[in-house]
């Protein structure tokens, strides 16, 4: 149990906002549970916020400004960035700079950001990673609504009778939101959740359902399915002629799109049989909610994927009423924040438009600026492209890591090389801080005060709990003394974020009148004690009330200026690049369930570093047949973009002629895993979210001559090595996972002795077999052990948990020499596999064990034997398929 002194806080990853007590123990470490009363997750938490313990030790934090790499002092740094940032505009125009921000900052973070950029310097190049993420879905829902409004709430989810998952794997992408919908499922067996995905997820363990449908064929399926709601007579003609407009050209786009279910299914590649059943089950149901993520918003087609789904659900009328509407699930913890204070490029604050001179001037006064931005800034892709130029010569970028995030990874590091003048506020170091001339230490998730938003229109407090690292600093507190550095001290006096949230929130109810639905009323005169109390509530939060809001659009009317929702024609196109003889195969790329983004927090704990430990590219079974490629073995990923080695997985999940791969490897962790320097920076025409999910790739099989692994208390030197990706291990030991291209000529022992950096005092052990070609070193220092190594051409390697266990020793026994020598524990110690089960560490081979000794037959009776699955419950979906497998 939590002690007393828990202190209630959100979690800082995904956009569920589940609520988390943290809890400082007497020995420093933070012990941290589910907050049961918050309304997101009722107690629950996934493994990631299960481990969010291990992800908060100074270890790797940056602590004091730098400049060229030499730490300076706060003022001096300031001072820097401040007069670098004047003299480029005074010499070239405020266009001439950008910020590029994050979904993962605090709103009044975000709010501090924008009103410095478009407010003071005067221009609205500010976009964020949240472009790369839900733009598609805000620019649909401003195209229906009128109004970027997520109409829905998570109880929907709960209380629909269909539930629909568009590109979304939600079991490892929402945990606790799957966890949720799980438990509405097994009380209300006859829900039925359909999943519309090109690959087989996690998240089709509790589907009725699965189409794998061709990538990017959504607009098609979903022009089919209104062209069948108008064939068995489902338009809800009432709520269409009071409240919506456009249905007739939908409807006549949708059907030359997609005339029958034949053709629908034929281009779409599902079966007609499949196909006919979504739309019946659609059709017939008033309760549907159709949920969608990624696969639908990242593509060149994004926001008219949202709104073929969005015109499904006006035209029969389910929106505004329980267990139904299209919603649009957020990834970041506050990419909603970020919304609200117009952080993205083509918006101003509280939801007003910046192409509105009226928004405009009201914006200008509220804020007694000495200018507003009069035209939208460039959104992200472009936004690096005219860095890439010299069109922008000095570039904040914070909290997010487009080194490793950005489509065209490569050419955004050579744009930021060549750019005058780059500043990154971050908590550790990245792949981006390594181009960056000035560094902010910033205050990260534990040590900063703030608000979030997260997927339901859900505000909660991030509250502080440990002091930051050395000097480290909130962002707001960054950005409010380089803007009084530039001049502007009347709009940046803030000396807390309760003030910046009073600003916001009367900024949203400044001539509101009820016509803007960002309206923050209830919440404008929060005292500061208020403010450190306030529970989470759902917004609009209108005078008087308090009380939130659950739902939109209740009385159908919508923020439109005839107060219509529009229903918005539109027809399949293809994408910009498709597969052809050279490049045969579609890349589509995503997430992990341990891993968050580019691994910056989630890389610091051992327990998520188990799952999954290196990159790999999923790939059906006939097209790595053709392409000899082996199960396990390494291959080269070439697009015309850049190139990658990954680790195969050869699985029948995957569809045939398109290949999965994780986003999360960077240069930190890998010597060649950045999928991002991979994928094409096309992006959608009207939203500008780039196309992650589709560029044609061709896989060649990476020949090896050798493979390997070690393990090391500090840096492995990898200059002389081909393929190498680490992760964490316990007992602060790293482990390395190695392979060579070329032969190895001559002896082991003098490249091994670099490798793991040993000096002439330290004790060496060493086993080389000729006849194998095996190799196995360990560096002992004061009786400690350093680090080992062990090779062997086949790849045929031994298990290696064991050998973690070996560096908790202060000194090292014989046995335990022995035992590295021959390259296996001393004693019977099973070999668990890939960890399945994160909160028990039990792995997929001790688990398939279990069911096949037949007394672990179900997910309840493997929990009972092995624990597994009875903590977190991220796992279950795995293991109901590894039950499925046996
Ligand atoms: N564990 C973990 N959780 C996270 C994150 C993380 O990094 N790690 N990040 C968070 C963030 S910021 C985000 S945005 C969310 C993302 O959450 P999701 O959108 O659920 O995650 P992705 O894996 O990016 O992509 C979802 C699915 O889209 C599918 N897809 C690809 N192409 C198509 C297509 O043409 N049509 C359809 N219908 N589907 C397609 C992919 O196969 C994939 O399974 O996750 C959040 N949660
Ligand atoms: N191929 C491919 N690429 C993708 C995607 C995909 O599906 N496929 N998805 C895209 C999407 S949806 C997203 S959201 C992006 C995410 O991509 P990024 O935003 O680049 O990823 P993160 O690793 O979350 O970066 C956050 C950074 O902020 C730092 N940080 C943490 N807390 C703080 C703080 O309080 N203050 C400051 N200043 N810094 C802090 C972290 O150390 C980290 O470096 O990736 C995008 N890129
Ligand atoms: S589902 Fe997991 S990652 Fe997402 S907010 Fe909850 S605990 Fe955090
Ligand atoms: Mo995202």
């Amino acid at each position: 149990m939590p002690s007393a002194r828990a202190v209630r806080t959100t979690c800082p990853y995904c956009g569920v906002g589940c609520g988390v007590l943290a809890a400082v123990q007497p020995d420093g470490t933070v012990q941290v549970t589910g907050d049961p009363a918050h309304p997101a997750n009722q107690g629950r938490l996934c493994s990631k916020g299960l481990a969010l313990g291990e992800t908060i030790g100074h270890e790797g934090r940056l602590t004091r400004p730098s400049i060229g790499g030499e730490p300076v002092e706060w003022n001096t740094a300031l001072t820097h960035v401040a007069t670098g940032l004047r003299q480029t505009i005074d010499e070239h125009g405020p266009d001439s700079v950008a910020f590029y921000v994050s979904g993962q900052l605090m709103t009044e973070d975000y709010y501090v950001a924008n009103k410095l950029m478009k407010g003071y310097i005067g221009s609205a190049n500010i976009d964020t990673n949240s472009r790369l993420c839900m733009s598609s879905a805000v620019a649909g829902h401003k195209r229906a609504f009128g109004s970027d409004t997520v109409p829905t709430c998570y109880e929907d989810l709960e209380q629909a009778d269909v539930l629909v998952l568009v590109g979304s794997n939600l079991a490892w992408c929402h945990p606790v939101l799957y966890r949720r919908i799980e438990a509405a499922k097994a009380s209300r067996p006859e829900m039925t959740i359909i999943v519309i995905d090109p690959r087989r997820t996690p998240s089709c363990d509790l589907a009725a359902l699965h189409l794998p449908l061709h990538p990017g064929s959504d607009v098609r399926l979903f022009n089919g399915l209104l062209a069948h709601l108008a064939r068995e007579g489902r338009a809800d003609f009432g709520f269409l002629e009071r409240h919506a407009s456009g249905y007739a050209a939908a409807l006549e786009a949708a059907r030359a799109d997609a005339p029958s279910i034949p053709t629908v299914a034929a281009a779409c590649g599902v079966s007609e049989e499949d196909l006919a059943r979504f739309y019946h089950l659609f059709a017939r149901t008033e309760r549907v909610v159709t949920l969608f993520s990624q696969g639908v918003n990242q593509s060149s087609a994004g926001t008219d994927k949202v709104n073929a789904i969005i015109n499904c659900h006006l035209f029969t009328g389910r929106i505004g009423r329980a267990g139904m509407g299209p919603f649009s699930i957020t990834g970041q913890p506050n990419a909603m924040g970020g919304r609200e204070v117009g952080g993205l490029a083509n918006m101003l604050a509280a939801h007003l438009e910046l192409e509105s001179p009226a928004h405009r001037d009201l914006v200008q006064g509220f804020w007694r600026s000495p200018v507003i931005a009069q035209h939208p800034g460039l959104k992200a892709v472009d936004l690096f492209k005219a860095v890439g130029s010299g069109q922008i010569k000095a570039i904040w970028i914070m909290a997010t890591n487009p080194a490793v995030s950005l489509p065209d990874g490569d050419r955004v590091r050579e744009a930021l090389r060549n750019c005058p003048l780059v500043i990154v506020s971050d908590m550790c170091h990245t792949d981006t801080t390594a181009l960056g001339h000035v560094i902010f230490p910033a205050a990260s998730w534990g040590e900063r005060e703030g608000t979030v938003t997260n997927s339901e229109r859900c505000i909660s407090r991030q509250r502080a709990f440990l002091p930051p690292p050395g000097e480290a600093r909130p962002d707001w507190w960054i950005m409010g003394e380089v803007a009084r550095r530039m001049g502007y001290e009347h709009g940046f006096s803030y000396t807390n974020p309760a003030e910046i949230f009073q600003e916001h929130a009367q900024l949203s109810a400044y001539r509101n009148e009820g016509q803007r639905d960002f309206d923050l009323t209830g919440l404008s005169q929060l005292k500061p004690g208020e403010y450190e109390r306030l529970e989470p509530i759902r917004w609009p939060v209108q005078a008087e009330s308090r009380q939130g809001t659950d739902r939109m659009f209740v009385d159908g009317r919508f923020y439109t200026p005839d107060g219509r929702a529009r229903l918005v024609p539109v027809r399949h196109r293809l994408p910009e690049n498709s597969p052809d003889e050279r490049y045969p195969l579609v890349l589509n790329t995503g997430r992990i369930r341990d891993q968050w983004h580019t691994m910056t927090r989630t890389g610091r704990s051992p327990r998520l570093s188990t799952h999954i430990t290196e990159p790999f590219a999923e790939i059906h079974p006939l097209d790595a047949t053709q392409l000899g490629v082996q199960d396990n073995g390494l291959a080269r990923l070439e697009t015309p973009w850049g190139q990658m080695l990954a680790r195969v997985r050869i699985t029948r999940d995957q569809r045939q002629g398109s290949i999965f791969v994780p986003m999360h490897w960077n240069d930190h962790f890998a010597a060649s895993g950045r999928v991002d320097a991979l994928v094409n920076p096309v992006v959608d025409p009207v939203s500008g979210e780039p196309e992650f999910k589709h560029t044609p790739v061709r896989v060649l099989p990476q020949p090896c001559a050798w493979e390997g692994f070690a393990l090391v208390r500090e840096d492995l030197d990898t200059q002389a090595v081909d393929y190498w990706v680490r992760s964490l291990g316990q007992h602060g030991c790293w482990r390395y996972r190695l392979a060579g291209a070329a032969e190895h000529t001559g002896a082991w022992s003098s490249w091994a002795r670099t490798c793991l950096g040993a000096c002439p005092d330290d004790e060496w052990l060493e086993y080389q077999d000729g006849g194998t070609g095996r190799y196995r070193a360990a560096l002992i220092r004061q009786g400690r052990l350093v680090s080992c190594l062990f090779i062997d051409p086949t790849g045929k390697l031994p298990p290696w948990q064991w050998l973690e266990g070996l560096f908790a020793a202060p000194v090292l026994d014989g046995a335990s020499r022995m035992s590295l020598l021959a390259g296996r524990p001393p004693g019977v110690v099973e070999d668990q596999g890939e960890i399945v089960c994160s909160c028990f560490q039990v792995g997929r081979k001790r688990i398939l064990r279990a069911i096949r000794e037949g007394d672990a037959l179900t997910v309840e009776a493997i929990g009972g034997k092995l624990n597994a699955g009875t903590g977190c419950g991220s796992c279950v979906p795995e293991l109901k398929r590894l039950l499925a497998s046996v």
